[in-house]
């Protein structure tokens, strides 16, 4: 008590006078936490932008209000949340005039490296890239963005360009919306290529096609073993197929593993209606092949928009959002709800002794949170 600050009024002989006294900051580790941190800290939260300042920053193009507004929607907090939707409901108008990259490989397939060459020949040929990264690891490990900065370090440093890292899961829909309304949120800020990169470990990849409009898998050669054992269903997620690192003593190698999964994708189903699926080769270090790889991109984005499937497949996005975030609403008020918290692990237990079937044990969870 010795620290404690009370009014100069108290009285000395009575150490339980006030309710409430001003106690010095905390230890933490040897540490003080000093009032002059705290004061700072209060500035910061008091100078959060509002969503005004938010959507006019963001609708200029200003990148720190950019950063600020993916913060916004990434947070956890349930107030942020709010604020969040606010925004996006005000830039949603804004945010369609752009075309949606997924890229995956495997770790070490070179997609921080390929992104960082294709998104500066983007930039040189006027577009605005951002690029947005999904990690399926992020939770436990942080992400793997740090390594990706040093990647892709002159990109970004390009004013046109503007890379932002793995969102973390957490309540209120996961790293899925998140990345969902970043992507809203750079195409309102001018951003025209949205790349999202991801590393392919077999979770993500489903992800990552719901949310594109294009999708490519980037490989590496002699992977005779790896075409073998690379899994039908993802080559038929793909609108691409990019044999990395075609250069140097690789170059040949790249050419005949070109053709193999050519020959392969001859006879699966195409992941976009009226595109056929073809490998390609191209190498992010003499950057041959990149600007093919645009044109493609181009001429699919031409074909679809012409036919309409471009179109038809940005509802059908749109519509399994919907869906995807009330069952994730569902989820998380049902297993947040007190009466459900209270009865769920006495119920649970009966149903591991077989006293009560699962069937009546879920209809009386339900019960509980409907009344
Ligand atoms: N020869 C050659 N090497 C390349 C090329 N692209 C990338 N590399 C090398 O491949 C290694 C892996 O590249 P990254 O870009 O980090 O690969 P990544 O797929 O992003 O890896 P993760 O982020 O760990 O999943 C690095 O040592 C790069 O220098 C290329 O086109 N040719
Ligand atoms: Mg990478």
């Amino acid at each position: 008590m010795g620290t404690d600050h009370k009014p100069e009024w108290s009285d000395p002989n009575k150490p339980d006078c006030c309710s409430s006294v001003v106690r010095k900051g905390q230890d933490i580790e040897g540490q003080t936490v000093s009032t002059e941190k705290n004061l700072r800290f209060q500035k910061r939260n008091s100078s959060e932008p509002s969503v005004d300042d938010l959507y006019s920053g963001v609708l200029e193009g200003n990148r720190t209000l950019l950063a600020r507004a993916i913060t916004l929607i990434e947070s956890n907090a349930e107030q942020h949340f709010h604020k969040a939707q606010q925004l996006l409901q005000r830039l949603q108008p804004h945010s369609s005039k752009s075309i949606r990259i997924g890229i995956t490989g495997v770790p070490g397939a070179g997609k921080s490296t390929f992104i960082e060459a294709f998104g500066m020949y983007l930039c040189s040929i006027g577009h605005k890239v951002a690029v947005l990264a999904i990690d399926p690891s992020s939770s436990v490990s942080g992400g793997s963005i740090l390594g990706d900065k040093t990647r892709m370090e002159k990109l970004s440093k390009t004013a046109n360009a503007f890379i932002r890292p793995s969102p973390t899961a957490g309540k209120l829909g996961g790293v899925h919306r998140k990345t969902r309304e970043a992507m809203l949120i750079c195409e309102a800020a001018g951003f025209d290529i949205i790349l999202v990169e991801t590393v392919g470990v077999g979770q993500s990849e489903v992800m990552i096609r719901e949310m594109v409009d294009f999708f490519m898998l980037l490989v590496l050669t002699g992977a005779g073993d790896e075409l073998q054992g690379m899994k039908k269903g993802i080559m038929e997620l793909a609108d691409a197929i990019l044999i990395h690192k075609a250069d140097g003593e690789n170059k040949q190698k790249a050419e005949q593993t070109r053709i193999e999964y050519n020959r392969i994708l001859h006879f699966l189903q195409p992941a976009t209606k009226g595109w056929r699926t073809r490998a390609y080769t191209c190498s992010s270090v003499t950057h041959e092949g990149i600007a093919e790889i645009w044109e493609m991109i181009d001429s699919f984005e031409k074909t679809g928009k012409t036919s309409g499937v471009f179109e038809e497949r940005r509802k059908s996005q749109a519509r399994e959002w919907l869906y995807s975030m009330i069952t994730d609403q569902l989820q998380f008020h049902f297993y947040h709800h007190n009466g459900v918290r209270n009865l769920l692990p006495k119920l649970e237990n009966e149903v591991l002794t077989g006293g009560k079937t699962v069937a009546s044990a879920v209809e009386q969870l339900f019960q509980t949170f409907l009344k």
